[in-house]
């Protein structure tokens, strides 16, 4: 990869479109843009229309063309867009005209590492990039574009020029008699060292919250055979999904499907229903639904009207319902109590239980409610906080255990307190990419798609 080259890529979605824009990336581009405008000035930033000609001055196409002068551009190179007509034969045609240039097909992500190259974006800015391309929801998209416009980057920052600061000045220490230094100046370092170690571990605590709003609330729906757990799933997706049946243990293998609630991505799952079984495909499909309850943020549990809540002590946790018909498990997972088949009877006389009927819709809106509220929870009412993702999320680990060893092995010695801090910085500094390898920048920069 040659940051010399002059690129060029397809930066809007790919088949046929009305519009089709194509960004191209070099050192020097203020005279091709001219040529290709076909005018005797040229001014950046300036929307030009012109009949775009190949060398032998054929027109290919009628484009909007601007040019962006370094370092005013997204890469921070020269950069020129073409907005042409989004038909492949176009697209295809104004390709061969760049080659013919010497320019090239820019690989997934290579503007980006530009623009990181050239100092306009950092790595969680480019994570947050990563993450709005993805962005399917409301809510990804404003945590994406937080982390994107910078928003994580002030955050880290600050810290890791903190840290520098505090292992500069316990270094130095060394090098000074204790009788010349403030009586109470390790006290003063530490308690600076406690408050980043606070403040690391109070973002590491918003994890499970950026997981949830990135990667999507993950909704179990569980409970015995035949309450009715999979007519509940095409209920609330609202489209025949999982099949029904009056036969106990229908469903066997997972059905999932991923919607929006509340600018939320939810991934609700239906399960095989849990009793003993001898059947070995039943069985298989047993565990793959203690997989889901593990993986899920909200358990739907679902009983019949025929089923008495002692049902309950089948399963492995002991279920005790709050008002509302839900409770936080010790392991964090919210549980909402559902008696399904409402229509059958007319006692409602489970306490803290939601009853629905999945035939008619009775208490589905209610059910939905419970739903949104114990979203709103768990993602701590999308209030934004920093964006994690598995990268970060274990450099953040390492930053938090260097602040804590700096704490917990102090004995004196400036030096070793220094280097734990140290390592706090650079762990902090590979979140932005101050720091960084080849490996973790090429893993970031492939994520992203051709053209960004
Ligand atoms: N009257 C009534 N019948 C229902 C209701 N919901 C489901 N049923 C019936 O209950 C039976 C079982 O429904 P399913 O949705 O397949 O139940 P399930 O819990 O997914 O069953 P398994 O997949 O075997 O674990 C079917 O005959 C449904 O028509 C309801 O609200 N009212
Ligand atoms: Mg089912």
């Amino acid at each position: 990869m040659n940051n010399d080259d002059t690129i060029f890529a397809l930066s809007s979605g790919h088949g046929k479109s009305g519009v089709a824009v194509i960004r191209i990336s070099g050192n020097n581009l203020h005279d091709f843009a001219k040529k290709i405008i076909d005018r005797a000035t040229l001014a950046p930033r300036h929307v030009y229309f012109t009949n775009l000609r190949d060398d032998n001055g054929e027109v290919i196409d009628q484009c909007v063309v601007i040019y962006f002068a370094a370092p005013h551009s997204f890469t921070g190179t020269d950069i020129i867009e073409i907005q042409c007509h989004g038909a492949p034969a176009v697209i295809n045609k104004i390709f061969e005209f760049l080659r013919g240039h010497n320019m090239r097909v820019a690989t997934p992500g290579e503007f980006s590492r530009r623009a990181f190259y050239n100092d306009k974006m950092d790595l969680t800015d480019v994570d947050g990039l990563v993450a709005l391309l993805d962005a399917q929801t409301d809510k990804q998209r404003a945590a994406a574009l937080r982390s994107m416009m910078g928003g994580d980057s002030v955050i880290y920052e600050n810290w890791r020029d903190q840290m520098l600061e505090i292992s500069a000045y316990a270094a130095a220490m060394t090098d000074y008699d204790t009788d010349d230094l403030p009586p109470n100046i390790s006290d003063i370092i530490l308690e600076h060292i406690k408050t980043l170690y606070t403040a690391v571990s109070g973002v590491l605590g918003n994890y499970k919250v950026s997981r949830a709003i990135m990667c999507g609330i993950n909704i179990a729906i569980v409970g015995e055979t035949n309450v009715g757990k999979s007519s509940l799933f095409n209920r609330i997706v609202g489209a025949n999904r999982a099949i029904v049946s009056d036969i106990p243990g229908t469903t066997r293998d997972v059905v999932s499907a991923q919607m929006d609630i509340d600018g939320y991505m939810v991934n609700l799952s239906d399960t095989a229903g849990l009793r003993n079984t001898v059947d070995f495909v039943e069985k298989i499909g047993i565990e793959r639904t203690n997989t889901e309850i593990a993986n899920a943020d909200i358990v739907l549990h679902v009983i019949d009207t025929t089923s008495s809540p002692s049902l309950a002590k089948g399963r492995s946790r002991a279920v005790a319902f709050r008002e509302g018909g839900w409770r936080v498990a010790p392991d964090g997972v919210v549980e909402i109590l559902i008696v399904n088949k409402s229509d059958t009877i007319d006692s409602r006389d489970i306490r803290g239980a939601i009853y629905v009927s999945a035939k008619t819709g009775a208490g589905i809106s209610e059910l939905m409610h419970e739903i949104r509220n114990r979203i709103a929870e768990i993602t701590n009412n999308g209030e934004s906080t920093v964006m994690i993702n598995a990268r970060t999320y274990d450099l953040l680990i390492t930053a938090r255990d260097e602040l804590f060893a700096a704490l917990n092995d102090f004995n004196g010695d400036y030096d070793i307190l220094s280097e734990h801090v140290r390592y706090a910085a650079d762990a902090i500094g590979k979140i932005l990419g101050t720091i960084g390898t080849a490996e973790i920048l090429d893993k970031t920069f492939s994520q992203l798609c051709l053209g960004k």
